[in-house]
Parts: C-alpha cells; structure tokens; sequence
C-alpha cells in the first residue's frame, strides 16, 4: 500500500513528481531529466553515433543556411530571433555566424529551462561570436511564451530545434504551436525541427544505445528525486527500457523495477510500493510525417511555408507561418 500524508508541494517539480509517482501507472515528466547531471548526459547523447537527430539537423542548417536566413530576414528594425531550449548552441552557431556574417540586423535572445545551459551558452556566444548581440534567458517554455508577447515592436523569429516538440503528445503539441501562434503578428515566423518516421530499428538504437548513455539518462531522473526529496530510490534496480510505435511514431521511455521495493521519499513524508516489473513512464520522444506536421499546424492556425531536410531525410525543420 502506498501511504500518503499531507504535504507542502511548493514547486511544480515537487507537485508533478508527486502526483506521478502516487499515480496508476506511475510517470514522471521528462522535463525533470534537465539538471546538472542530465545536461551532461544529455550533451553526451548528442554526441553519440546512434542518436542521428543532431547529425541531421546540424547538416540541414549547415547546408540550407542561406535559404533559410533569408526566410529569417526582418524589416527595416530587424528582427528578435528567439530561440526555445536553446541548449549548448553548437547548432544555431551556423546560423549565428552567417547573420552576423551577412549584417543581418538582429537580437538573438536564447531561452533553457536549465540555467546551466543558459550560463554556459551566453558565455560561449560572447567569446565566439562578439558581434551577435545575445539576451538570454532562463525559463518554461510556457512562461515565457507569455513574455514574448511584449516583443511585438518588430519581426520575431521563434526557433525550436532538437525535435523537442517530440516530448509532447499531439493535444499538447498543438496547444503549444497555437500558444507560439498567439504570439506571432503576421509576417512572424516560426522555424521548428521535427524528427521523422524512419526504420524502427533506427530510432530504436538512438534511444537504447550500447553504451548505455540513454539509460543512464533516464535513471538519472530517480537520482535527482533522491537528492532534492531525500527519497531513496535503488536507481540499479530499475532498468531502462525503449518501445517505438512504429504505426503511431512514438517512442516511449520506461524505468522498470527490477524488483519489488519500497522507496521512502522523505520530502513528502511517502513510502511508494513497487510490484516487481512495475513502470515508471518518463518519456515520449513522437516520430512524424508531412501529413501529421501539417495536421498539427493547421489545428494550431499555422501554415508550413517550406521545409527542409537532410541527405537521408530522416529530419526536417519547418519554416510556420500564421
Ligand atoms: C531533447 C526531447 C529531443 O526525445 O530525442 C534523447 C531527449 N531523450 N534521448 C529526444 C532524449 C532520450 C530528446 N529531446
């Protein structure tokens, strides 16, 4: 039996990991993957051969960067290019040096949730590109959607790369598209990375690597519970496991209990039972196709003016319009 008792839930970390935990099935929101730890593995990830997605996407802004500037252009004031999980940068540096390159007369203004990567970032910028004027910010992507509101005085360019829209189920990702939606005058742009349906096996290996950098990456979830809620999670009883739907294009990512056990999370006052071989769902990372792209923009009230894609064409970002 799971025992509960009241508790202070102070921060939506605290509340979404409680309500997760004490929920049937049990899940946890991979938004949390994101701290000290995660940023690394995450990092480390990318740069493992198995996780295609970064390859792909640095070839397409390396070689469409000149098309896809001149869809960025602004007016006669410029333009803000925002850009949403900006993380270490190494990819929306092509496009940095080539508008800063070209006179491009803009504002990039980068936005993590992770201030870790917004620290490291603002001052990689600085040192590597001088000239390209950098405002960062830390926050939730949906807390700042509400500030972007305010940039109204000229041309947005909104931009989210990496396929993190792949973390949201469909309702959620045109809840998310309309929100940057109202957020956009006309002639505001959106550009937006979207990994595609490809070989099962293929996104099968990118989520379960050999090395077990991605395991480690999931795991890391239950050691950062145990830190920051004095729970007491056995983080090597749990094992890692990847599914892909390869009809609805969802990976799903799991921590199984090896075992049965009881983990005591002392924050909450909590013991939480495991049966053996009881889940904890922590992440969908959705595959797509034109048709769902194209469904997902027009419930959002967009329009995909164009897209580009790699060699493979296992990757495609999308240029929005409203
Ligand atoms: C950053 C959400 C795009 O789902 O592919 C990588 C995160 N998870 N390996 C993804 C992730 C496991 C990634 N996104």
């Amino acid at each position: 039996m799971t025992t509960k008792t009241h508790v202070k839930l102070d921060t939506s970390f605290k509340k979404e990991v409680y309500e997760g935990l004490t929920a049937f099935p049990k899940y946890l929101s991979s938004k949390y993957f994101y701290d000290k730890a995660g940023d690394k593995l995450f990092q480390d990830i990318m740069a493992m051969p198995e996780y295609y997605l970064t390859d792909c996407e640095y070839e397409i802004l390396k070689t469409h960067t000149q098309p896809i500037a001149e869809y960025f252009r602004g007016n006669e004031n410029g333009f803000d290019f925002i850009e949403l999980g900006a993380g270490d940068g190494k990819k929306t540096k092509i496009l940095l040096k080539y508008l800063s390159e070209n006179k491009f007369n803009f504002i990039y203004k980068p936005i993590d949730i992770s201030q870790n990567a917004i620290d490291s970032l603002y001052k990689k910028l600085k040192k590597e590109l001088p000239n390209v004027e950098v405002d960062a910010e830390k926050g939730e992507y949906f807390e700042v959607l509400k500030r972007l509101k305010e940039y109204n005085s000229r041309k947005k360019v909104i931009m989210v790369l990496g396929s993190n829209i792949g973390n949201l189920l469909h309702p959620r990702a045109i809840d998310f598209l309309s929100k940057l939606k109202d957020t956009m005058q006309k002639g505001d742009m959106l550009f937006m990375g979207f990994d595609q349906k490809k070989d099962p096996q293929t996104i099968l290996n990118a989520y379960n690597d050999n090395a077990g950098i991605t395991a480690a990456f999931n795991k890391n979830i239950l050691t950062r519970i145990n830190r920051e809620l004095d729970a007491d999670f056995e983080v090597g009883k749990f094992k890692h496991w990847e599914t892909y739907n390869p009809e609805t294009g969802t990976a799903k990512s799991f921590l199984v209990a090896t075992k049965k056990m009881e983990v005591t999370i002392k924050q909450f006052g909590l013991t939480i039972d495991f049966k053996p071989w009881e889940t904890i769902h922590t992440e969908i990372s959705q595959k797509y196709t034109d048709n769902v792209v194209n469904w997902l923009a027009n419930e959002a009230g967009l329009k995909i003016e164009t897209s580009f894609t790699d060699s493979k064409g296992y990757y495609k970002n999308y240029v929005f319009k409203r």
